[in-house]
């Protein structure tokens, strides 16, 4: 009889698809190459693990990142040794600034040639030290199946991140008996998920005695899927709150005590409700200077309750009153346990006067702009036709901004977007991630043409492996975000921001020529067809090019550097901020 209870001798390969299997990855963007060649041969034989092979390494590290954002589960890329390894670069750094969990598993040379420069070796380890949440360097195949789970826990718990797996040669191609660590071996690794008691009754007792509290709501929010909860304390207290970038989508917009997105590019209410409030209840955001402005003179008047996962964002960057370290999700329940019932203050007042800035700052975007079309109206069409349950995915510039304002942000969990890093080249991966995780739902990526550039070979990868995704190339013929500087900064002189994208390349051909089907809209009539168009199409990817103005700006703006005070509502017009008096 075989003694089942020995541990099964397997190659440092198959122990890494035996592992991925066991941590239940279901599906690796990437692309092999001679070092990480040995783990190809059992993977491309594996029926649980879906092998994506994607066109660049960059393309493979966003899509796992739009794969994690839209399931809320780890994202998987793969890549080879040197130039490989490299290419994930980006989209590790992009995740880390987004806490995005993500494992990347390269392969190594073998480890008696590391060191030595040998062919298509490169630190990856070293090289991505600052811009992981941890690395391993595995060098014995029996220590594979530990780093694995080890990796993917870290990645997915506490505060979200990418982990980098880095496999030696030798490693993948000897042998070991297989063992799954039973218990993980993290020492010093206990993220607090428990918020402490004193703290939130702290935090009650500071609610209770403000006049003009603010709900400052960040990507936490998200992260730890704390969305009924943060329902229930807004309803509880009747607090006005802010959405940043990356938190859109965590409260419907559409309710009257949403005041909008914060920040450089943000709405005038929402910057006023951080601004003039005596108390920033702040949820999973990090003060990044995109939302503070000059961040001496932001919310000077301000107390600051804090509370985050991660205890080394509370007091980076604005002194805290009250830090709260913990799991959101827990952290807003046993805020609510302690507010439930409470006599609060009356912030009727500051509701009236916030609502009258919201109403007063509301945008209107116009379908046209001269004789061409608006590329706010479009994106704003794009988001009426196709719904709050649509899956929105963007790459960065103006587009990302306009996209932030109009989209339909009524539900969680539908916002793909490089908000730390500014990532270009974001868009058409991660659009192409998500759909993966979420084959059933109807996924948008929405584009400039200077990002679109960077990463539309991608859509080959959609053509060939069935993932339909909608691409809306918003071409303005420019570097838009970059023009919009030399516009107001540079006295209009547009050094190389002029891509020439009304001729070069034809968008619809390039997308036809990658398998993708290609339309065009010029005129405000045609806007509507190709969106319904678009919608239709589930069979194949779909890129529609959008020809709109080259001088539309995104308004409003707090210039970088200067004060939220000084926000401007469009070129040297400022807000009125002393309407009502509080
Ligand atoms: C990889 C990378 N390179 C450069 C930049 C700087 N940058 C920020 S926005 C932008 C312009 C983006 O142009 P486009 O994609 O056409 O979008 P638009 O602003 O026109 O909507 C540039 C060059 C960046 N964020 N990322």
């Amino acid at each position: 009889m075989a003694d089942d209870t020995r541990p099964k001798e397997l190659t440092g390969a198959q122990a890494l698809v035996e592992s991925l299997e066991r941590v239940g990855v279901d599906v690796i963007f990437g692309i092999p190459g001679g070092a990480i060649l040995p783990a190809y041969d059992p993977l491309g034989q594996s029926e649980l693990v879906r092998h994506i092979l994607v066109r660049h390494e960059q393309g493979a590290a966003h899509a796992a990142e739009g794969y994690a954002m839209a399931t809320g589960r780890v994202g998987v890329c793969m890549a080879t040794s040197g130039p490989g390894a490299t290419n994930l670069v980006t989209g590790i750094a992009d995740a880390y600034l987004d806490s995005v969990p993500i494992v990347a598993i390269t392969g190594q040379v073998a480890s008696t040639a590391v060191g030595t420069d040998a062919f298509q070796e490169a630190d990856i380890r070293g090289i991505t030290m600052p811009i992981t949440k941890h690395s391993f360097l595995v060098t014995r195949a029996q220590d594979i199946p530990s780093a694995i789970k080890e990796a993917f826990h870290i990645a997915g718990t506490g505060r979200p991140g990418p982990v980098l797996v880095d496999i030696t040669k030798d490693a993948l191609v000897s042998s070991a008996p297989f063992e799954w660590p039973h218990e993980l071996d993290l020492p010093g690794y206990r993220p607090t998920i428990n918020p402490h008691a004193k703290q939130i009754r702290e935090a009650a007792k500071m609610i209770k005695a403000a006049s003009r509290p603010t709900l400052y709501v960040g990507g936490g929010v998200v992260k730890s899927e704390a969305f009924e909860e943060l329902a229930e304390l807004v309803k509880i207290t009747q607090i006005p709150l802010v959405t940043t970038l990356m938190a859109r989508g965590a409260f419907p917009d559409s309710d009257p005590l949403h005041m909008g997105m914060p920040g450089m590019h943000g709405h005038v209410s929402a910057v006023g409700a951080l601004q003039r409030s005596d108390l920033l209840i702040t949820l999973g955001a990090r003060f990044d200077d995109r939302v503070t402005g000059k961040l001496d003179t932001f919310a000077p008047g301000a107390q600051v309750i804090h509370a985050d996962i991660d205890p080394a964002e509370i007091g980076k960057n604005r002194s805290v009153d009250v830090p709260i370290v913990g799991d959101l999700k827990l952290t807003i329940a046993a805020l609510n346990e302690v507010l439930r019932g409470e006599d609060l203050g009356d912030y009727s007042a500051w509701r009236a006067y916030l609502t009258n800035l919201k109403t007063k700052y509301a945008a209107d975007p116009q379908p046209t702009k001269g004789d061409m079309l608006s590329p706010e109206y479009v994106i704003k069409r794009i988001g009426e036709m196709s719904g709050p349950d649509a899956y929105y995915a963007v790459g960065v510039g103006q587009h990302q901004m306009w996209a932030a304002h109009l989209l339909p942000f009524e539900k969680p969990g539908r916002w793909m977007n490089s908000g730390g890093a500014g990532t270009m080249g974001y868009c058409v991966p991660a659009a192409m991630g998500a759909k993966v995780g979420k084959p059933g739902e109807l996924v948008w990526g929405i584009d400039g043409d200077g990002c679109f550039q960077m990463t539309n070979q991608e859509l080959v990868t959609c053509a060939l492996n069935d993932i339909p995704i909608k691409i809306a190339v918003i071409n303005n013929e420019s570097l838009g975000m970059v023009r919009q500087w030399q516009t107001l900064f540079y006295g209009e002189r547009y050094s190389n921001t002029d891509l020439n994208s009304w001729r070069i390349p034809d968008f619809p051909k390039l997308a036809e020529a990658m398998g993708a089907v290609g339309l065009r809209a010029e005129t405000v009539e045609e806007v509507d067809e190709v969106i319904a168009k678009a919608l239709e199409i589930n069979d194949r990817p779909v890129v529609v090019e959008f020809i709109v103005h080259k001088d539309a700006m995104v308004w409003p703006m707090v210039p970088a550097g200067t004060s939220n005070d000084d926000i401007l509502i469009a070129k040297d017009l400022a807000p009125n901020w002393e309407d009502e008096i509080l």
